[in-house]
């Protein structure tokens, strides 16, 4: 079976529907911490599950027989700036658990996602190589890197076959905006459809790599589905969908809605957001299993400005 951990996040409540279609309903256990999340789960397995109650995870693996964990519950950037030890304890000693776990039951698969917060302030910005100097200064960008350095050793020690991804922020219609550092780009359509004028908390001028979660699903699905002799990289893989700054996606949204409004507050996150990259570099994905994007910041504005007052969260 597959555990989803974390299934009802922003990636895992679309990856989880994205597996139970490829591996069928019954295949695929989705968990989170709250009862609140079975409604979501009807096309699968749901369990409550505390990914920091190891006893009961191992205990859940054991008895369903888990081959392949997509953990996916962590504590995002601007969130981890808040509670830096909460969010250095939940990040890393899942993360240790869930290889742990793999290396002891001889697991077929692992799923764990890196970030481009694990740059820093001295890392290049625009065009982020995939190997380059990295110092990230948030919590969660220390836990991803520690994180991409553990996924690695248990690759070559163990050989447990855990593959990763550096995500740019990413932006979807299905779940409201969480405490990421970019989901101001996911705010800013629900308000645009509220008829609100937006409070943006970074400058206009901030280029972030961004991705539409329907390029993330593919990446993540194309990159654990390539035959593990391509997977080259087994600390995480550069990614890139698309870079834009606030004002970008404001003028992309105009092109609908001719008098929304836009005011930029710019809060302790520009810091966070300063010390990312504009641009990033993901040659290597594209060489090595195929990467492509299909998303750029007009397809993506139309698509979820359609889809988006249809939704029911
Ligand atoms: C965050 N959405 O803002 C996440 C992501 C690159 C950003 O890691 O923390």
């Amino acid at each position: 079976k597959i555990l989803v951990i974390g299934a009802a996040g922003q990636l895992g409540s679309e990856l989880t529907k994205s597996l139970s279609d490829i591996y069928g309903g019954d295949r695929v256990i989705a968990t989170d911490l709250n009862e609140s999340a079975r409604s979501k789960f009807d096309y699968c397995q749901f369990e409550v599950l505390d990914i920091m109650d190891q006893a009961k995870a191992k205990e859940l693996i054991q008895k369903e027989n888990v081959k392949q964990v997509y953990h996916l519950a962590a504590v995002l950037s601007a969130t981890g700036e808040q509670k830096p030890l909460f969010a250095w304890n939940l990040n890393m000693d899942s993360l240790l658990f869930v290889l742990e776990m793999a290396r002891e039951f001889k697991m077929e698969k692992v799923y764990w996602p890196s970030s481009i917060a694990v740059f820093g302030p001295n890392t290049p910005k625009i065009n982020t190589p995939q190997y380059c100097v990295k110092e990230p200064n948030t919590v969660y960008g220390i836990s991803k890197q520690a994180g991409e350095r553990w996924c690695e050793y248990y690759f070559q020690k163990y050989g447990v076959d855990v593959r990763s991804l550096r995500y740019p922020g990413l932006i979807g219609y299905k779940s409201l905006p969480g405490g990421g550092t970019t989901d101001y780009a996911v705010d800013i359509y629900h308000k645009v459809l509220a008829g609100e004028k937006f409070s943006c908390f970074l400058r206009e001028d901030s280029s972030l790599p961004m991705m539409y979660m329907p390029d993330a699903i593919k990446a993540t699905l194309d990159l654990m589905h390539a035959p593990a002799e391509s997977v080259k990289i087994r600390s995480s893989y550069n990614l890139a969908g698309m870079s834009f700054t606030p004002k970008d996606i404001y003028e992309s949204i105009l092109k609908y809605h001719p008098s929304f409004e836009i005011e930029y507050n710019p809060d302790f996150r520009q810091g966070i957001a300063d010390s990312w990259p504009d641009s990033v570099d993901d040659s290597c994905a594209r060489a090595d299993w195929g990467w492509k994007p299909d998303f750029g910041l007009d397809e993506m504005t139309k698509d979820i400005l359609e889809n988006l007052p249809n939704y029911s969260f």
